[in-house]
């Protein structure tokens, strides 16, 4: 089993229920379960920036599938959130990356790994370091690249990882 960490984002629509449903999607199949999940942020558009908030998180996942069929099968489930593929940086119902697998370095056409932008982005950064902040990105770690980046306006919606989970029927403790 290796442990990979996911990247969620999202700004149209619903992306909390999106994120959501999408982490309980995965933790369903036999071969991921979540181990850990970020808190939910908001965060500014970064990129491009005329576009409305976004939400975003982390996920550790404990998975048997190997980097392409971990891809595959985030591809897949964006693919089931019907994100259209308009433009570049722009508007998405689900956006979901592979940020690490293992610490493994990878790099085909589909894949690279880490995922080259974690380290220029403070909306994947700030919800990693919720739940890996000694993981290693290139020669530092999560928690020193940290306070390299301007975090500016990003704040924390939720007060612990528990928000993707379905919420208990009522009457029941
Ligand atoms: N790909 C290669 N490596 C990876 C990897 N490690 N994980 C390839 C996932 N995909 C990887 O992906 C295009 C292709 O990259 C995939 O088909 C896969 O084969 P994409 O997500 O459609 O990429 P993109 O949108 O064109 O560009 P990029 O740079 O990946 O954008 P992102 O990461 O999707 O970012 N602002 C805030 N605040 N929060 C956000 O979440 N997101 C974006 C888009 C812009 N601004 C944002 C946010
Ligand atoms: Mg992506």
């Amino acid at each position: 089993m290796a442990l990979a960490r996911l990247g969620l984002g999202g700004n149209v629509g619903d992306p909390k229920e999106a994120m959501a449903a999408a982490l309980r999607l995965i933790d369903d199949r036999e071969d991921c379960h979540v181990v850990a999940v970020s808190r939910l942020y908001r965060t500014p558009p970064w990129g491009k920036t005329d576009q409305p908030d976004f939400f975003n998180a982390c996920a550790t996942v404990e998975t048997s599938l190997d980097p392409r069929a971990l891809l595959a099968l985030c591809l897949e489930t964006e693919r089931a959130f019907k994100r259209e593929r308009r433009e570049r940086w722009g508007p998405r119902t689900l956006d979901l990356d592979v940020l690490d697998h293992d610490g493994v370095d990878y790099h085909d056409e589909a894949l690279t790994l880490p995922h080259p932008r974690i380290t220029e982005r403070a909306f994947v950064l700030v919800p990693l370091a919720d739940i890996a902040p000694d993981l290693a990105v290139s020669d530092r770690r999560v928690a020193e690249w940290l306070p390299l980046l301007p975090g500016d306006g990003i704040e924390p919606v939720t007060s612990d990882g528990n928000w993707w989970r379905n919420a208990p029927p009522t009457g029941v403790r």
